[in-house]
């Protein structure tokens, strides 16, 4: 076990309010101490992307702008988001707070619905003066928390397909949807023709616009729709992957004694037109999916890159903070599982970057593997802007990382998906399931120094009886509380 550094970053902040006689010297303080008065935030959110990119140490990958973006500031490679579907992990970074039974828990997830008024991140930039812009999918819906933005959310949309061969393909689903297939080779066609070149395109519009302004701060989040299914892109981006190369992943197999419905038949990729309703995929499909989605991450790739070059000619870099995230993590095939929506590593772990204006004097070019959860994003942002902190916040500020990639701040990360809650600490992951009345119904434990691909749940070797016994205590004493339990007035909280 690696010794932790502890650092209560919420103490520190206690002390800077008692000192100061109101909010806006605290702010004034606060940002004296990075050099920096309101820095701009650049808030990039990446639909579904998982961290296999060259920069997280990937070998197969074209992402030279994710690895720009990472090797310009300090990238996460131990990060977990909270619930591993859109809406609800979405919900959960926005607000700040944890999942729980009752709160977050589908793709559907409101902010506004499940923890209705609270602050969330937006709206206390808001609140502070900044101007907030809402680019792409950054909420799941559109119109969740819209009061928080200052203008209406924007989410261009182009057609999901535009082939000939694909559009014949398309049939609806037991939803009533439209689902085509599960990937497009669009071949010889402009970026903007898919949606993420369009939202791109408006991006870098609106940020020479905001760039024109330098006396108005902003938070300007831009939400990216690719690697998300289907993966579609121009035929440019499938040439980087030859067919010859896709490789399957090394457990392309079920693990040995998972508890029944931990490995679940990757239904959203279900509902496309090409994939069968249930077994195994083969190998052939299975190799078209993983090059459609490495194709899909490049093409998202370059237009980050697009959006990087015009916040470098722009000379943002000096005043603004950016922040890039994935909204949870992807099976691309592992435990012979896709999509997310499980308590594997594959579906909770995801990329996280931080970049800070130089005169901020926090690293540059680091990696850390410090365990971070994406309810931590909200704090940091807060103190790297000089922002108070909102009492509800259940994370802690990432900023003693960003100063020294070694240090600590938590000894677990708690990610929970339906009937799971899982738990992350620096040698292992497990995770209980129970039912709707409470009662356990299987668990499952990982132990990532000997199986890092979690695939021989060991929970019930009586060799590790006690490392169950304390996980079980560690998760049950840090997971979010059900809104349920609350008292009037809480918001969320631990036990
Ligand atoms: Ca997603």
């Amino acid at each position: 076990m690696r010794t932790t550094t502890k650092c209560r970053p919420h103490s520190m902040l206690a002390t800077v309010l008692t000192l100061a006689t109101s909010v806006a010297t605290a702010w004034l303080s606060a940002n004296a101490a990075f050099a920096v008065e309101r820095p701009n935030v650049l808030f990039i959110a990446v639909d579904d992307l998982r961290p296999e990119l060259t920069s997280f140490g990937a070998d197969n990958m074209v992402t030279p702008n994710f690895d720009r973006l990472a090797k310009s500031g300090v990238r996460f490679h131990r990060a977990y988001c909270m619930v591993p579907t859109c809406g609800a992990s979405r919900a959960s970074l926005m607000t700040g707070i944890r999942p729980a039974k009752d709160r977050f828990i589908t793709f559907t997830a409101r902010a506004d619905k499940d923890a209705p008024g609270v602050t969330t991140l937006n709206t206390h930039f808001k609140n502070h003066g900044y101007r907030t812009i809402s680019l792409g999918k950054v909420f799941h819906n559109p119109a969740d928390n819209k009061s928080g933005w200052s203008e209406p959310p924007t989410r261009p949309n182009a057609k999901p397909y535009i082939t000939e061969q694909s559009l014949a393909a398309t049939v609806k689903d037991n939803k009533g949807r439209s689902r085509g297939p599960s990937w497009e080779n669009g071949g010889d066609v402009p970026d903007d023709t898919y949606t993420d070149g369009i939202i791109a395109n408006q991006a870098i519009d609106r940020l020479r616009e905001l760039a024109s302004h330098p006396d108005q701060p902003f938070f300007f989040a831009v939400g990216f729709t690719k690697p998300h299914l289907p993966f579609v892109a121009p035929g440019a981006y499938f040439e980087k992957y030859p067919v010859s190369e896709v490789r399957l992943p090394k457990n392309y197999f079920p693990p040995k004694a998972a508890p029944q419905g931990a490995v679940h038949n990757s239904g959203e990729l279900r509902s496309y037109s090409d994939i069968p309703k249930t077994g195994v995929l083969s190998e052939a499909k299975a190799r078209q999916l993983i090059r459609g989605y490495h194709a899909a991450t490049s093409y998202t790739d370059a237009h980050i890159g697009r959006l990087l070059d015009a916040f470098d000619e722009l000379g943002l870099s000096k005043n603004t903070i950016i922040v890039l995230w994935g909204d949870h993590g992807w099976n691309l095939g592992e435990h012979t599982m896709w999509c997310k929506h499980s308590c594997f590593e594959t579906s909770l772990n995801a990329p996280l970057v931080f970049v800070t204006p130089d005169s901020m004097k926090l690293r540059t070019g680091a990696a850390t593997s410090s365990l971070v959860e994406f309810i931590d994003i909200y704090p940091t942002l807060c103190e790297l802007a000089g922002l108070p902190l909102p009492k509800h916040l259940d994370g802690e500020s990432l900023v003693p990382i960003l100063k020294d990639p070694t240090t600590s701040i938590k000894d677990q990360a708690i990610s929970r998906f339906k009937d799971g809650d899982t738990i992350r600490t620096d040698q292992y992951r497990y995770t209980i399931y129970r039912d709707k009345d409470g009662q356990v119904t299987g668990h499952m434990l990982y132990d990532h120094q000997k199986d890092p691909g979690e695939n021989a749940n060991v929970a019930d070797d009586a060799n590790y009886a006690e490392v169950v016994k304390t996980l079980a205590d560690q998760l049950r004493s840090n997971m979010g509380k059900p809104s349920s339990l609350l008292k009037k007035g809480e918001v969320s909280k631990k036990d």
